[in-house]
């Protein structure tokens, strides 16, 4: 069975500096999400380690946040039926090394901390994610 499905994005500071949102933004709308919501921003060290919560214990926070926030980022809401596990299948694995063809990983990202672009992994991560950036009113219908 087929379920609409939100789910959330962004384009990380390397790719935003690199001067990939437009052909990632391409992507999306050629894969079939529709963009409901659409901001760039910059945040804080402290935005960031409140975003990444789940990964606090983790040997990479320190850098990941300092790397998220250290230039514009691009954070988007999609919608598309399967929409999570699709966005995650577009992406490609979180070290491009092992990212397959096609994948926008495979095509913009350089290592494992700069690779690109975030898609939550889950329903639960995911309503979490859109809510930290986005409020309600800011989606479209
Ligand atoms: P994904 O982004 O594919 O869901 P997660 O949730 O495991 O991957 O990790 C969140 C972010 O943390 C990744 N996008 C990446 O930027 C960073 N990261 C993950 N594993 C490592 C690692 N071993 N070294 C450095 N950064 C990492």
């Amino acid at each position: 069975m087929k379920t609409l499905q939100r789910t959330f994005s962004i384009v990380k500071p390397d790719a935003v500096a690199k001067g990939a949102t437009g052909d990632i933004l391409k992507t999306f709308q050629d894969k079939g999400f529709r963009i409901i919501g659409m901001k760039m921003l910059e945040i804080t060290k402290e935005q960031a380690e409140g975003f990444y919560a789940v990964h606090a214990t983790k040997p990479f926070f320190n850098s990941l946040t300092d790397f998220m926030s250290s230039g514009p980022i691009v954070v988007l809401a999609l919608e598309k039926d399967n929409a999570i596990a699709d966005l995650r299948e577009l992406m490609g694995a979180t070290n491009p090394a092992n990212a397959k063809e096609g994948t926008i990983r495979k095509k913009w990202a350089a290592s494992i901390e700069h690779n690109a672009i975030h898609g939550s992994d889950a329903d639960d991560t995911a309503r979490f994610e859109l809510s930290y950036f986005f409020a309600g009113y800011e989606l479209a219908k």
